[in-house]
Formats: structure tokens, C-alpha cells, sequence
């Protein structure tokens, strides 16, 4: 016969791995600090909260309808952010051109002063209207050095693509990991404070065999 334990293992097995996931699925639901980061907010053309030597795209977009242009060497877009110094963000843009022409769009990331990386647009070269966006992704996990970071954006003068444009700019605040650990540890305790079998009371035990 199956014990008490046996019996819920699958149910509790199932709430286990749903409470872990609670901190993955929490990763996902932190608020963009960008302000306006995919350029869908104009004023008089221009999208706000971006400073910048740049140019604005309507109808060319990652994500929604409006995307940045830097086309040209020295052209940039920027952005000061307010973070936590020692805190860690996840930084995410997509990058595409012009795919009339050959070439490579390559976007150089800024943050807090310093050149971090880079993504390059590889032009599929279906010369037409240019408009297989094929927009790449970028994907960085960076520490703030203090409570105001500039997050800037900037045409490589290696780039010899047609275009390079920029759309949905996203960095999200990443949990402390020592958060995601103290989840986990609360969780196994939970585990072996269930799983334990009950040992019941010693004296009735005793009583009953006399
Ligand atoms: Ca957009």
C-alpha cells in the first residue's frame, strides 16, 4: 500500500518546480528602465528622452512602428539611465539596415562611458525596396558603477552597410543572485520538512505495545 508520501510525491514534485520557476518567471516581469525605447514617442519627429546625432525611421521597426537611424560615421543615440551601483542589468537592442545594398551594420553599445560590445547586421542583399529587416538582436549582462548610466549607441566606422538602424532598447534590473539562492534554499527545506516521516508520539507507541 502506497504511504501518505507516496502518494502526494507527483503533486508535490509538480509545486516544486512551479515555485522554482517563480524567480525565472519574475526575470521576465522587470520594468524596462529605458524611457521611450523603441522611439514610438515623438515630439515635433523627434523621440523622446533620446539625445543624439540620429534620424528617425516610420515604418521600419522591431517593435511597433518607429526605429532610430545612425547612418553615418560619428552618428549616435543616448540615453542616461537611473541604476544601482553593483547592480546588474540585462541590456537588449536589435539592430538592421538597408538590404538593398551589401554590407555590415555594426552598432557599438556604450554604457557608463565605456565602448562594452557590439552587434553586427549582416545586409541580406536583396536589392529591391531593402526591406528585409532581418533585425539582430544583442544581448548584454552589465554592472552599473553608480546610481546614472549613460547607455549609448554608435555606428562602428567599420560598417559598410547602407543604413544602421536600432529599435527596441530594453535593460532590465537582474535579481541579486543571492535572492534566486535564498528561493531555492526555502524550497528544499520545505522538501525535507515534508518528505520527513512522522515518527509520532514515542510514550503512545510504547503504550500501545504493553
Ligand atoms: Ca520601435
Amino acid at each position: 500500500m502506497k504511504t501518505r508520501y507516496q502518494k502526494l510525491a507527483p503533486f508535490r514534485l509538480g509545486c516544486i518546480v512551479f515555485l522554482t520557476l517563480v524567480p525565472v518567471r519574475d526575470l521576465q516581469c522587470q520594468d524596462n528602465i529605458v524611457r521611450n525605447g523603441s522611439f514610438e514617442a515623438l515630439t515635433f519627429e523627434y523621440p523622446n528622452y533620446w539625445t543624439g546625432v540620429f534620424g528617425v525611421n516610420t515604418g521600419i521597426a522591431a517593435d511597433g512602428v518607429t526605429s532610430a537611424a545612425v547612418d553615418f560615421a560619428g552618428e549616435f543615440v543616448a540615453q542616461t539611465l537611473g541604476t544601482v551601483a553593483g547592480q546588474t542589468y540585462h541590456v537588449s537592442f536589435a539592430v538592421s539596415g538597408n538590404s538593398s545594398s551589401p554590407g555590415l551594420s555594426i552598432v557599438q553599445l556604450g554604457w557608463g562611458g565605456s565602448t562594452v560590445g557590439d552587434v553586427t547586421w549582416e545586409s541580406p542583399y536583396t536589392p529591391g525596396d531593402g526591406r528585409n529587416f532581418k533585425w539582430q538582436y544583442g544581448n548584454f549582462d552589465l554592472i552599473a558603477a553608480s546610481s546614472s548610466t549613460l547607455l549609448r549607441f554608435e555606428r562602428s566606422p567599420a560598417s559598410t552597410s547602407a543604413g544602421t538602424w536600432l529599435d527596441d532598447v530594453r535593460v532590465l534590473q537582474i535579481p541579486e543572485p543571492s535572492f534566486l539562492a535564498l528561493s531555492v534554499l526555502s524550497l528544499f527545506a520545505v522538501l525535507v520538512r515534508w518528505t520527513r516521516p512522522s515518527r509520532g508520539n514515542p510514550a503512545r507507541h510504547a503504550s500501545a505495545r504493553v
